[in-house]
């Protein structure tokens, strides 16, 4: 299976410049924050879907996820808590690849979670190589705390739309808000023009 990598070796620029506004460095911190319980679902349950405005369901089983072309990718992820870790290694499935042939009229996805957790992302927050849905941390299978069996990646966001948990992404032609959209924080969030908060 081929493995495609991506952001390792990026170490010229220097730490501070990669430091978004507001944000510390976390070094070999990996704190954990999650809104409820760790859900536990068996893989043999457990399953990814696209649903919504797409031309008919995907759904894959573990076994058809894991069979996917997987990437590996070295990034720096920005929680809104203003911790950042610089430099994390994942490995999964780009989200193009699930959305690879899919005919679509969206222009956002909600992503939904084991346990009840959304977020929202314009569509094209999560294309052209930019989010991955990843079961990998550092070498590893996603600890369950960390999102496993596996979680949506979009590193250039705040990591809160970056949801454990994932069970699948919901296109729609509407931007409709998640959870911690819902009680004020920035429908897009991005790090580097400080978007914490709606109106931000
Ligand atoms: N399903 C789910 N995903 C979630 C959350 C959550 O509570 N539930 N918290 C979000 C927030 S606010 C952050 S900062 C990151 C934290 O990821 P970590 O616990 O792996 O550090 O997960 C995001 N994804
Ligand atoms: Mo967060």
């Amino acid at each position: 299976m081929s493995l495609i990598s991506r952001g390792f070796g990026r170490r010229e620029q220097r730490r501070d410049e990669r430091l978004p506004p507001g944000q510390y460095d976390a070094g070999d911190l990996f704190p954990v924050l999650s809104a409820g319980p760790t859900p536990r679902t068996s893989l043999s349950e457990w399953d990814l879907t696209l649903q919504g405005e797409v031309d008919g369901l995907r759904r894959w089983t573990w076994e058809e996820f894991r069979d996917l072309p997987r990437e590996a990718v070295s990034v720096d992820i920005h929680c809104v808590t203003k911790w950042s870790k610089f430099d994390t290694r994942w490995e999964g499935v780009a989200v193009d690849t699930l959305l690879a042939g899919v005919r679509t009229e969206a222009s956002y996805v909600v992503a939904f979670c084991d346990g009840g957790y959304t977020t929202n992302l314009p569509l094209a927050d999560v294309t052209d190589g930019r989010a991955w849905v990843v079961d990998t941390y550092d070498g590893q299978p996603l600890a369950p705390e960390h999102g496993g069996p596996v979680r949506l990646l979009v590193p250039h966001l705040y990591f809160w739309k970056s949801a454990k948990w994932l069970r699948g992404f919901a296109l729609s032609r509407f931007d409709e808000p998640g959870f911690w959209e819902t009680f004020g924080y920035h429908e897009r969030g991005d790090p580097w023009l400080e978007q914490r908060y709606s109106g931000d």
